[in-house]
């Protein structure tokens, strides 16, 4: 059992940002507990608009880049565009294609292939990439920003690139190339500061289409980035932004408009997930649905089949490809289980009394697309930093996964002596170094650790947002609650309670007892609810108990009903 911590009601703040917008009172609570008093801000976050997106141009070089993409539509250049192979990657990839496409400029696509190829803009894909013929641009996306060597060797080819990325620039050195990344500019709070790069994309396309305006082109007017936002939605979804400003304004029209703006390509992967038209889609079908299968492609060395399928536009060849990547991601599913496995196993034997671990590995098993997942699920499960390594020939490379309250990125840094590339956010990281370095960098990382993190023996606490009567567990309810999604990093997901409730039967256990379902009634309806990975920990029934969880829609058979999903339940006590 969690500490639960509810947090204090502030009646009369919520009570005048309920009469000023209203809102009932359940929003109003939420909103206030979040922060938010302003009915300006409230409202905005509310009901998000497109019409709020700040002008694109006023990021930086954003019209160095628009003037060069222009400067290649009139003269017919060829345009190569290269992306990483995640979901961020992949998807600006397929805007950043369609977009040009719009716009009468034709560019090549071409992602890394992981394993032999590596992470990003390297030598090794641009070879591959220009081949046979003469581009004139590169448009490296969701990479680029620390390849300063890359962008030298295209440059003394006579090849101009142009960066569009998030990532952080490492060095004061960046790369002779037009960098669009808002990272360059000083924090000023701007709303797309934490923008990933589909959204970036977007804000290029934009940019693009104001211009194509500006210079009154043939059917200027019929351009509308609005058919971007399922693809950017996804990536901001998948990519773990911050889900605050632009991101929020993003995510909430491209998930809300999913299926009916979706391509064929992406129409026929939503549904090989499961959904159709009648679902309204959540984070998680995004999270643990359709990114992992996009993913796998990445992570098994077949990253442009997810490109091929986003571009596709026959139905048969777009089923086809679909289901392709449901088998790579079973594929994926099954070196992970294997990986985990040993890696739990390492991690238990020789890290136990660790502040970290560090575990590694090398063959078939020990594949470098999964060893990021591997990592996360390590680090979830044991609570603290891991490292997963995976070796070929003399070097090691792989993943990190932190912990909240951990700066990965931070520690890494102090053992760059033993590295030889690494980078990446604060709770995750890829990093790589020589055979003969990992004695001495593992003392090192778990040293730094030991000296920066104080893991916590108290019991983990689960915060409550709101607590309701069992009577108001109904669609009103969870539609006030959605009206704040998408959930996601900075913008979680409620957390609900009711008290004194009784289950009248005893929970059903499923999955061979991995999971269970319960239910009761609440006076006007039985109310149905799942707990995930908690067969241990079963509630009794015919007892007074309190359940925390989080308020979701369930589609069954063609059929949705209101269902809970358990985080933790109690005894009821007084
Ligand atoms: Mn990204």
């Amino acid at each position: 059992m969690k500490n639960w911590i509810e947090q204090d009601e502030d009646h009369s703040s919520a009570d005048i940002l309920k009469d000023q917008l209203g809102l009932s009172k359940i929003v109003a609570s939420l909103m206030i507990k979040r922060g938010v008093q302003d009915p300006v801000i409230a409202d905005q976050f509310l009901t998000p608009k497109l019409k709020h997106l700040q002008d694109p141009f006023l990021i930086q070089n954003m019209e160095a880049a628009v003037n060069r993409i222009f400067v290649a539509r009139e003269k017919k250049h060829q345009v190569l565009i290269v992306g990483d192979y995640d979901v961020d990657g992949i998807s600006s990839t397929v805007m950043t294609k369609q977009g040009l496409k719009s716009l009468d400029i034709h560019a090549d696509t071409i992602i890394p292939q992981r394993i032999t190829e590596g992470y990003g803009l390297t030598k090794k894909v641009l070879q591959r990439g220009l081949q046979g013929m003469d581009y004139s641009l590169v448009i490296a996306l969701d990479c680029g920003t620390n390849s300063v060597e890359e962008a030298r060797y295209l440059s003394e080819q006579g090849i101009d690139l142009l960066v569009v990325d998030h990532h952080q620039l490492k060095s004061g050195n960046p790369p002779l190339a037009i960098l669009v990344n808002p990272h360059l500019q000083e924090d000023h709070g701007q709303p797309w500061r934490n923008l990933c790069t589909t959204g970036l994309c977007f804000k290029l396309i934009h940019a693009l289409y104001k211009k194509a305006r500006e210079l009154d082109l043939p059917d200027a007017d019929q351009l509308t980035p609005r058919d971007f936002l399922p693809l950017c939605a996804i990536g901001t979804l998948a990519d773990l932004v911050p889900l605050q400003g632009e991101s929020r304004i993003f995510s909430h029209f491209g998930i809300k408009r999913l299926f009916h703006d979706a391509s064929p390509g992406l129409r026929a992967l939503l549904k090989e997930c499961g959904m159709n038209e009648s679902m309204e889609p959540e984070t998680e079908d995004i999270t643990y649905k359709l990114a992992p299968r996009i993913n796998a492609c990445g992570r098994l060395n077949e990253p442009e089949t997810a490109v091929a399928l986003l571009l596709e536009s026959d139905e048969k060849d777009c089923k086809k490809l679909a289901t392709r990547l449901t088998e790579l991601n079973e594929q994926r599913k099954g070196i992970e289980a294997e990986l985990t496995a040993d890696a739990l196993a390492q991690a238990e034997k020789y890290f136990a009394d660790q502040p970290a671990v560090v575990v590694t590995g090398s063959g078939d098993g020990w594949h470098p697309g999964v060893v990021g997942i591997v990592a996360g699920k390590l680090a979830n499960s044991l609570n603290k930093p891991c490292l997963v390594l995976a070796k070929s020939e003399d070097e090691y490379t792989g993943s990190g996964r932190g912990i909240p309250g951990l700066n990965l990125v931070e520690i890494l840094s102090h053992c760059q002596d033993y590295l030889t590339h690494w980078g990446g956010h604060p709770i995750a990281v890829g990093l790589g170094l020589k055979e003969s370095e990992l004695e001495a960098f593992t003392k090192k990382f778990t040293e730094c650790t030991n000296r920066l993190f104080s893991p916590t023996t108290e019991r983990p606490t689960l915060l409550i947002d709101a607590v309701v009567e069992p009577q108001e567990l109904n669609y009103k309810l969870l539609a006030d609650i959605n009206s704040l999604g998408p959930f996601g990093q900075d913008n979680p997901e409620p957390v609900i309670a009711v008290k004194g409730i009784m289950l009248e039967t005893p929970p059903r256990k499923i999955s061979k007892g991995k999971h269970f379902q319960f239910s009761f009634h609440n006076g006007f309806d039985f109310i149905r609810g799942i707990a995930w990975r908690m067969g241990k920990n079963i509630p009794p029934h015919g007892q007074s108990i309190d359940l925390a969880f989080k308020l979701r829609r369930n589609y069954w058979n063609g059929r949705s009903s209101l269902q809970l999903v358990l985080e933790d339940w109690k005894t009821t006590c007084g």
